[in-house]
């Protein structure tokens, strides 16, 4: 499948919620009080959030006034100009390499799985990968990570159970710069955001990274389970709090109608989405693009 369709259909959960509701909005007639009431209802339940709703909706009002827009069905393609225009302030910069990249995020988010997809992304880009379990807590962590690195061809270094993971970082990072290796991905434990000490023990894997391999662009990225919808906003503040976050990659929207979090979580945060998760497969990870989700909800 190409990636506009695999989008378009891990979306479509999404889409279905939000459409059926609009459809109720859109119904062909003019804009009026009660046009902007329903759509403010709709949006808010399609998991938009109150302040992203009103950002949303005062936009709208302006663009109407300035451009002379009476008819309802005009006022949709302002509202998906609008929408993309919010999800492409956050831009994401393009990697260069050696390029290190950090995952982080509670437990059963995706992480591991999104590592295993993002081998493979950039295997298919000609990139050479080294993986790095990081998550030492428990052996079955390194031994799912182990899975991926075979599966994708790629090289992985491991330490045993309850290791301190910024020796295994030390390592991988020691491995990959003898093997010229393109992109080091490092799995971490799933820390859960009220642990103060997991979280100092990622602040002691970045200054690692930070000192090991000072010439890689060095990125972290936070996973975040769309299901959950709103709740993983504060999760994000958490680590932002402590820990160096960069970037967000949001999984399983395959399975959710909450696609619209993707708003409030770019506007409450200013942090840029990398990519999204649309499955459990090695190739279901798309690269983030405004327009294309979008296109892909709306
Ligand atoms: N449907 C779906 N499932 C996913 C996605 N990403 C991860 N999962 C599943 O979520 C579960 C937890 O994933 P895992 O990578 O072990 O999470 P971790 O604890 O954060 O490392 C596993 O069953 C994965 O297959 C996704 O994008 N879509
Ligand atoms: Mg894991």
């Amino acid at each position: 499948m190409g990636f506009f369709s695999r989008l378009k259909e891990g979306l479509k959960k999404t889409k279905d919620a939000l459409v059926t509701k609009l459809s109720s909005v859109f119904h062909g007639g003019d804009i009026d009080e009660d046009f902007y009431e329903e759509l403010e209802f709709c949006l808010i339940s399609a998991d938009m959030g109150h302040e992203a709703t009103e950002t949303i909706l005062e936009k709208l009002k302006d663009r109407v006034r300035e451009k002379h827009v009476i008819k309802q069905d005009d006022a949709k393609i302002l509202l998906k100009e609008i929408l993309i225009e919010l999800l492409g302030e956050c831009e994401r910069p393009d990697f260069s390499y050696p390029l290190i990249i950090t995952v982080v995020g509670v437990n059963g988010v995706g992480k591991t799985t999104t590592i295993g997809k993002l081998a493979h992304f950039f295997k298919r880009q000609g990139k050479s990968v080294t993986l790095v379990a990081g998550d030492t807590f428990r052996a079955a962590a390194s031994d799912q990570l182990t899975e991926w690195a075979k599966r994708c061809d790629v090289k992985i270094v491991r330490h045993n159970e309850g290791a301190d993971p910024s020796a295994v970082v030390y390592d991988g990072i020691a491995s990959a710069k003898s093997k010229r290796t393109d992109v080091v991905i490092v799995d971490t434990a799933g820390r859960l955001h009220t642990k103060v000490n997991l979280l100092e023990e990622l602040g002691k894997i970045f200054r690692i990274e930070e000192r090991e391999f000072s010439e890689a662009m060095n990125i972290s990225l936070i996973v975040l389970d769309s299901t959950i919808g709103q709740n993983s906003i504060s999760q994000i503040e958490a680590f932002k709090d402590k820990t160096k976050v960069d970037g967000i990659v949001l999984t399983k929207l395959d399975g959710t109608s909450k696609g619209g979090v993707v708003f409030p979580i770019i506007m409450d945060t200013h942090l840029p989405i990398y990519f999204v998760g649309l499955g459990e497969k090695m190739e279901d990870l798309e690269v983030f693009d405004s327009k294309e989700f979008v296109d892909g909800i709306l």
